[in-house]
C-alpha cells in the first residue's frame, strides 16, 4: 500500500516500513492499566507531544495494539484509519504540521496486547500466567519494534522520546518502568504508579513490568552528569522460594557496575538504574534504567552487559538497525573492562571472542538483514573491533575515544560512518583504519593484541 503523501517510513535498511520520516515524538505521556496481570488484556491512553522537521499533512504511528476507540489532535475528536495489515494508525491532519510547529496526539485504546513476531521471539507485551491460581505478570521486551504492539508510537530508534507513564494495577501488584517513580496513588481502579524518564530513550528501551514484586533500594551512587547521585532499586518477584538467594546475588554488584562502566563510559546517563527480574526463558533486555533481567541470565556478565547498553543503546541511539553492532558491540566490551576491574585475563576474554568467530562464516558489521541482527558478528567481532581500535592506541587515548563518542552521540542517531568518522577525528587514520578493517572486512581479521 502506497504510504499517505507526507507520511512515509524512516527508511530503516531492516525493517523498512518502520516509523515516520520527519516525525519527532517529544514525549509519551501514558496512562496504562493492566487490569488482570498474567493476561494481554490493557486498556491506554497516550497523549504524544511532537512535533515535525519537514511539514506533514498526516500522521502515520507504528501500531499493533488493541482497537482503537478515539483519536485527539490538540484535543479535537479526529477521525482515523487502522491498517493493520501495514501495522500503521493514520491520522489525516486538518492543516499541514510545519517545521517549528508543536501539536498533541491523543489515542484512546482497549483490549488485547498483540505480540509482535520478530526473528528470534515474539517481542512487545509479556504475559507470564500465574501458577497454581496466583497471580501472573507482564512485562515490555520490545527490541527491536515490540513497543508498538501496545503503544502508538513512532518506532524506530533514530526518534527517541521521554517518557510519562502511570500503571494502574489490581491491589497487591507492584507496576515498575523506566524513570523515577514520582508517585503512588489508591483508587477504585486499582493502585497506580507514576514513573518520568526525563531523558529520551527509543521506544524499545521503554521497560514496564507488572509483578508481585519485593522492590529493593540500595545506596545511590554518585556517577551521574556533573557527579548527580544515580537512584538504585531493583525489584525481585516473590516466591523464588530456594532460588531467591542466588538471583539476588549479582545485582549486589550493580553499584560497582556503574562506578567501572561510567570510570570508562563517562557519567551514567539516567537518573536511576537497577533492575526487574522476570521468571520467563527470554534474552535479558537493556531497557532504560531498569535492566529486563530473565532469572536465568541473573549474573555479573549478563548484568554489567545491559548495564552498558544504558550508554550503547538508550542513550546513544541508532540511526538504522542495520547498524545495532554498535549497541551490542560496545555492550560485549564492557564484559572485558568488567572482568579486567576484577583482576582477570583480558587476553583469556579476547582470545575467546575469537575462537567463537573463527572457522566461520563472517561478515562486515553492518548487518543486511533481521537474523543478522543479534548473531555473533554483532556481538565478538563487534567487540573485537573495539579492541582493535584499543591496541592500536592504547588506555588513555581509548577511553577518550569512548567518552567523545557518547558526547557527540547522546540523544543523536549514531551509525559506522559517524563512528568512522570521530575516529579520524579523535584518534587520527591509522586508529580509523584498524576500525574500519573489522567494520568491513568480509573475511575476519588478524586477533588484536591484548595488553597484559
Ligand atoms: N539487546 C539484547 C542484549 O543485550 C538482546 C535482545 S534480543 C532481541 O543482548
Amino acid at each position: 500500500m502506497t504510504p499517505l503523501p507526507g507520511a512515509a517510513p524512516i527508511g530503516d535498511r531492516i525493517y523498512p516500513t518502520l516509523g515516520q520520516a520527519g516525525l519527532d515524538v517529544r514525549h509519551y505521556d501514558l496512562r496504562l492499566t493492566v487490569p488482570r496481570p498474567g493476561t494481554l488484556e490493557l486498556s491506554g491512553e497516550v497523549t504524544l507531544t511532537l512535533a515535525a522537521t519537514r511539514p506533514l499533512s498526516a500522521i502515520a504511528l507504528d501500531y499493533l495494539g488493541p482497537a482503537v476507540q478515539e483519536v485527539r489532535w490538540n484535543g479535537a475528536v479526529r477521525a482515523f484509519a487502522l491498517d493493520r495489515a501495514a501495522g500503521k494508525l493514520r491520522v489525516t491532519l486538518p492543516a499541514p504540521l510545519r517545521p517549528g510547529e508543536a501539536a498533541r496526539l491523543s489515542v484512546r485504546y482497549a483490549g488485547v496486547a498483540a505480540q509482535v513476531p520478530d526473528a528470534l521471539l515474539p517481542t512487545g507485551w509479556q504475559a507470564v500466567p500465574g501458577k497454581g491460581g496466583a497471580g501472573g505478570a507482564n512485562y515490555a521486551l520490545s527490541e527491536p519494534a515490540g513497543t508498538r504492539g501496545f503503544l502508538p508510537v513512532n518506532d524506530h530508534p533514530s526518534d527517541p522520546a521521554t517518557f510519562t507513564v502511570r500503571v494502574t494495577v489490581p491491589a497487591g501488584y507492584t507496576a515498575a518502568a523506566s524513570g523515577l517513580e514520582t508517585g503512588v496513588a489508591d483508587s477504585p481502579a486499582g493502585r497506580t504508579f507514576t514513573f518520568e524518564q526525563a531523558v529520551p530513550i527509543p521506544t524499545y528501551a521503554l521497560a514496564i513490568h507488572v509483578n508481585r514484586f519485593a522492590r529493593v533500594d540500595s545506596p545511590p551512587v554518585p556517577v551521574g552528569v556533573g557527579g548527580a547521585a544515580v537512584v538504585r532499586r531493583d525489584y525481585f518477584p516473590a516466591g523464588l522460594g530456594s532460588r531467591e538467594t542466588a538471583v539476588r546475588a549479582p545485582y549486589r554488584r550493580t553499584g560497582e557496575v556503574l562506578e567501572v562502566l561510567a570510570g570508562w563510559f563517562g557519567p551514567f546517563p539516567f537518573a536511576a538504574h537497577g533492575s526487574a527480574i522476570v521468571e520467563s526463558g527470554v534474552p535479558a533486555l537493556e531497557t532504560a534504567t531498569l535492566n529486563t533481567m530473565p532469572v536465568q541470565s541473573s549474573n555479573e556478565r549478563v548484568l554489567v552487559h545491559e548495564t552498558a547498553h544504558q550508554w550503547f543503546g538508550d542513550r546513544v541511539v541508532l540511526a538504522d538497525w542495520s547498524d545495532v553492532w554498535l549497541n551490542e558491540g560496545f555492550a560485549t566490551y564492557a564484559e572485558l573492562l568488567w572482568a579486567q576491574a576484577q583482576g582477570e585475563d583480558g587476553g583469556a576474554v579476547v582470545a575467546g571472542w575469537y575462537a567463537r568467530l573463527a572457522g566461520r562464516p563472517t561478515r562486515p558489521l553492518p548487518a543486511t538483514s533481521a537474523e543478522e541482527l543479534f548473531d555473533r558478528t554483532a556481538y565478538l567481532r563487534g567487540a573485537l573491533a573495539l579492541q582493535a581500535v584499543r591496541a592500536e592506541v592504547g588506555d588513555a587515548a581509548f577511553r577518550a575515544w569512548l567518552r567523545a563518542y557518547v558526547t557527540a552521540f547522546s540523544g543523536r542517531p549514531a551509525s559506522t560512518a559517524g563512528l568512522l568518522d570521530l575516529t579520524r577525528r579523535e584518534l587520527g587514520a591509522r586508529a580509523e583504519a584498524a576500525l574500519r578493517l573489522w567494520a568491513e572486512s568480509p573475511t575476519l581479521p588478524p586477533l588484536p593484541p591484548t595488553a597484559p
